[in-house]
């Protein structure tokens, strides 16, 4: 597996500001290196050109991505869906992140921009721990049949939520794993922009990214939005070392 630390909080609309300090100390922490793409302050256009140009280099040998802000899944996607025919989008999120898009994708309507744009088949997509949907979104995600396995079922009935994800997992080819930290519960990780109430526990997403990379068929991985400056009693980094070396571990 390869490492890609992508340092850029450009596409947070400022909502997350401090989230491109993550892959340092996340790395650091976890004493492992890895190549870091080239972000241009104030050039979200070129950042995101160079963080496609860098997925076309990597994408094939495993790797993992570790952000920065959600808005890079879409160029990290779209270099993988070009890579793997058929290819699937997994994405833990407290957010649906489906408003309404502008270019350039920021990390509010990503993933409305790869089915949008054709990079990714809206059946392809599952959203796993969402909890806080807008009406645009709601409204967009019920016209396409989005896939959900929403927190309130997870934390209601998880047998029963892992064996709806294991069921999608079964049927896909390829998948691209996408874990955005606030799909935690904020009592445990505070250390993000959005915070949603009734999240995850730390062990619940262990255990659902287990069952995803149990099926051998993740070919990429990413994980975002964790941001160093808003954890103040280090519970953040604590929760975010432990799903990066459960990714690694498992790739
Ligand atoms: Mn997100």
């Amino acid at each position: 597996m390869k490492i890609i630390k992508i340092p850029s909080s450009q596409g947070s609309l400022d909502k997350n500001l401090g989230c491109e300090n993550a892959p340092e100390i996340l790395c650091g922490e976890l004493g492992i290196d890895g190549e870091e793409v080239k972000v241009i302050s104030s050039d979200i256009e070129t950042t995101d050109k160079n963080v496609y140009t860098k997925a076309k280099e990597v994408i094939g040998k495993k790797p993992f991505f570790i952000g920065g802000d959600h808005s890079i899944t879409y160029s990290l996607f779209k270099a993988f869906s070009e890579n793997f025919e058929n290819s699937s989008l997994i994405v833990f999120d407290a957010h649906a992140d489906a408003m309404k898009g502008i270019k350039p994708v920021s990390h509010e309507d990503m993933n409305r921009e790869l089915i949008d744009d054709k990079l990714l088949e809206k059946e392809k997509l599952l959203l796993v721990g969402v909890r806080k949907i807008w009406e645009q979104e709601q409204e967009f995600l019920e016209e396409n049949n989005v896939q959900k396995i929403n927190s309130r079922e997870i934390l209601g009935d998880f047998e029963n939520a892992k064996n709806e994800l294991k069921n999608f997992v079964s049927k896909q080819n390829h998948i691209y794993l996408s874990v955005d930290l606030d799909v935690l519960d904020p009592k445990i990780f505070p250390a993000t922009g959005y915070l949603e109430k009734r999240g995850l526990s730390v062990e619940q997403l262990l255990e659902l990214i287990g069952v995803v990379f149990s099926s051998g068929k993740v070919g990429a991985a990413d994980l975002v939005e964790f941001n160093p400056e808003k954890d103040e009693d280090g519970k953040g980094l604590i929760a975010a070392k432990k799903v990066a070396k459960k990714i690694i571990q498992s790739f």
